[in-house]
């Protein structure tokens, strides 16, 4: 059995946990990035706030966001549109990564 060099193994863990921070720290960017431009669409006046109205539309954003990017993914021949073939090739919403909830860390547009 070979000895553990703790120096190494501790000089690992230490690049492993800076990587692991930097990916948390980049996740939170791309996070705070697709909010911002969330904000940006559903501020329509462009007076830098959002009315009600604003707000409200929100998760109508979100919810057409994901059905174009469920769409794209699903048209495999790039028609814009999805046919029956295409349909039943998918694989449900909820079997895919990120589930129905949208996605999650590592899951990139
Ligand atoms: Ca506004
Ligand atoms: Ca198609």
């Amino acid at each position: 059995m070979r000895p553990i060099r703790y120096g190494a193994l501790a000089l690992a863990a230490a690049a492993l946990t800076a990587t692991m921070a930097t990916a948390g720290e980049d996740w939170k960017a791309h996070k705070q990035d697709l909010r911002t431009e969330l904000f940006v669409e559903a501020d329509v006046d462009r007076d830098g706030a959002l009315s009600v109205t604003e707000f409200a539309a929100v998760p109508d954003i979100m919810r057409r966001r994901f059905t174009e990017k469920r769409l794209a993914e699903v048209d495999t021949n790039g028609d814009g549109a999805v046919s029956l073939e295409e349909f039943l090739a998918a694989p449900p919403p909820h079997h895919r990564r990120g589930g129905c909830h949208g996605p999650g860390p590592g899951d990139e547009g």
